[in-house]
C-alpha cells in the first residue's frame, strides 16, 4: 500500500473511532454529571476539511488546512436532535461557525458537510465567535456573537481590537440572514437574545465593557430592550447581576446562553473571571429571575457551579470553563454544552428540578469570611442533630 492510501485509512479510521465511541456519565455531587469523553475535539472535524483527498496533488496525505479547536457553542434541539453551532478555530486562529448533531445529545455528533457561511456587514469582522442561539417566540432562530475588529484608533498596536454584537437569523440553521450589528455605546461581548417579548419589545442580556478585554465600568451582566432588531441599538441598560469584590465574578461575567423558562422562575446559565497569579480564572455558575420581570433577580446561589477539573484546566487558555449552549428537553432533562480551556467541547446533564432546587437552596455568598463560616456552622449543627440522635 502506498503512503497515500496508508494514511488516508489511518485517518478516516482514527477520526470514525473517534465520533462514534460512547459517552458515559460520571456520577458527580448530585447536581449535574459529567461524562467521560469530551463531545467534540479538533480531531473531529471531518478529515475532508484537513486534508486533499487527491492523490496527485497530496501523495503524502498531508493535512493542509489545520484545525485548532473546538470550543464555546451554541445549542439547540432542532428536528429531534441535539446541534451545536460550534465555534471552530483554525490553526489560523480564525474563528468560524459549524453544525454538529448528535442523535441523544450526550456522542456521536458529526459536523455537517460545510461550515455555516455567514454573510458579511458593510464593515467586515476579522474574526466572529461564540453564537447564542434563541428560538424567539417571532419565529425565527438568532444567533449572536462577537464581532472583532482591529481599534484603527489604536494604529500602532496590532493586538488592539473592539468588541461588538453580530446579528444574524435563520429558519432553518443552513441559510443566515445578517442584521445590522448591535450599536451600543460601549463595546458588547456575551450579548445574549431573550426568547421572548418582554413589554412588546425584544429583550438583551448585555457585557458592557470599556475595552476589549477589560470590562473597566462595565458592573456586570445588563438587560436592555430593543424596538428594532433589525436595527438594534441598545438605548438603556441596566445591570442586573453585578460583578463583586472577592467572588468568583470580581474581574468580569457574561450571560451564558438564554435563560430556560420553569415555572419558578428564569433559569441562568453564566461565566464568572477572578485573577490569580496564573492569570485568569473562568468558571460557570446560576441564578434565576423573576417570571414576570426577567431582569430582577429571584436566586443566586453562591460560589461556582462547576469549575475546571482534570484535563479541562488545560489548552489554550488554561483554567477557563466557558458555556454558551444548553438544552432543555421537555421531560426536564438539561444537556449543559461547555468549552473548557479554550479548546474543546464537554457535555454535563442535570434536569430543571435539580438545578431549580441548587439555585433556592445554596446558601447565597456571605461575601465575609465570618459569613461563610456561619452559614457552614448552620448545616453542620442541623445535620450533627439529625446524625445524632
Ligand atoms: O478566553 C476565555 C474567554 O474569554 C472571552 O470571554 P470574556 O469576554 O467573558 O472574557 C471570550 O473571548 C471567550 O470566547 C473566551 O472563551
Amino acid at each position: 500500500m502506498n503512503t497515500f492510501e496508508y494514511r488516508k485509512n489511518l485517518v478516516l479510521a482514527r477520526y470514525e473511532e473517534l465520533v462514534t465511541r460512547p459517552n458515559i456519565p460520571i456520577e458527580g455531587n448530585g447536581v449535574y454529571n459529567r461524562y467521560v469523553n469530551p463531545v467534540i475535539t479538533a480531531e473531529m472535524v471531518p478529515p475532508y476539511w484537513k486534508y486533499d483527498f487527491n492523490p496527485e496533488t497530496n501523495p503524502y496525505f498531508m493535512e493542509r488546512i489545520g484545525c485548532n479547536a473546538t470550543l464555546n457553542s451554541g445549542a439547540i434541539k432542532w428536528n429531534g436532535k441535539y446541534v451545536l453551532v460550534v465555534r471552530v478555530e483554525g490553526n489560523d486562529r480564525k474563528s468560524f461557525f459549524a453544525l454538529a448533531e448528535s442523535p441523544n445529545g450526550i456522542d456521536n455528533f458529526r459536523f455537517l458537510p460545510h461550515p455555516i457561511t455567514l454573510p458579511d456587514t458593510e464593515d467586515p469582522a476579522t474574526n466572529v465567535y461564540d453564537m447564542r442561539l434563541t428560538k424567539h417566540e417571532d419565529g425565527w432562530v438568532y444567533g449572536l456573537f462577537c464581532v472583532e475588529r482591529h481599534d484603527d484608533s489604536q494604529p500602532g498596536d496590532l493586538s488592539a481590537a473592539t468588541a461588538a454584537c453580530g446579528i444574524a437569523r435563520s429558519k432553518d440553521l443552513i441559510n443566515w440572514e445578517r442584521l445590522p450589528d448591535l450599536r451600543s455605546k460601549s463595546q458588547q461581548r456575551n450579548v445574549v437574545l431573550h426568547p421572548e417579548f418582554v413589554n412588546g419589545k425584544y429583550a438583551l442580556y448585555t457585557r458592557p465593557q470599556d475595552g476589549f478585554i477589560d470590562t473597566g465600568s462595565g458592573g456586570g451582566i445588563g438587560w436592555a430592550l430593543i424596538d428594532d432588531i433589525t436595527n438594534a441599538e441598545v438605548k438603556e441598560e441596566v445591570i442586573i447581576d453585578p460583578r463583586y469584590y472577592h467572588t468568583i465574578k470580581e474581574v468580569k461575567n457574561g450571560e451564558g446562553p438564554h435563560p430556560i423558562k420553569t415555572p419558578k422562575g428564569w433559569l441562568h446559565l453564566a461565566h464568572g473571571v477572578r485573577g490569580c497569579a496564573s492569570g485568569l480564572r473562568y468558571v460557570l455558575y446560576m441564578y434565576m429571575t423573576s417570571l414576570e420581570e426577567p431582569w430582577k433577580k429571584i436566586a443566586s446561589p453562591g460560589g461556582y457551579f462547576m469549575a475546571p477539573v482534570g484535563e479541562e484546566y488545560i489548552g489554550d487558555v488554561m483554567n477557563v470553563l466557558f458555556a454558551n449552549g444548553w438544552i432543555a428537553d421537555e421531560d426536564g432533562k438539561v444537556f449543559i454544552y461547555y468549552a473548557s480551556s479554550d479548546t474543546r467541547m464537554h457535555v454535563a446533564t442535570s434536569t430543571i428540578d435539580r438545578l431549580v432546587d441548587y439555585c433556592m437552596n445554596t446558601p447565597q455568598d456571605g461575601l465575609t469570611t465570618s459569613e461563610s463560616v456561619k452559614t457552614l456552622n448552620s448545616l453542620i449543627d442541623r445535620n450533627l442533630s439529625i446524625l445524632n440522635k
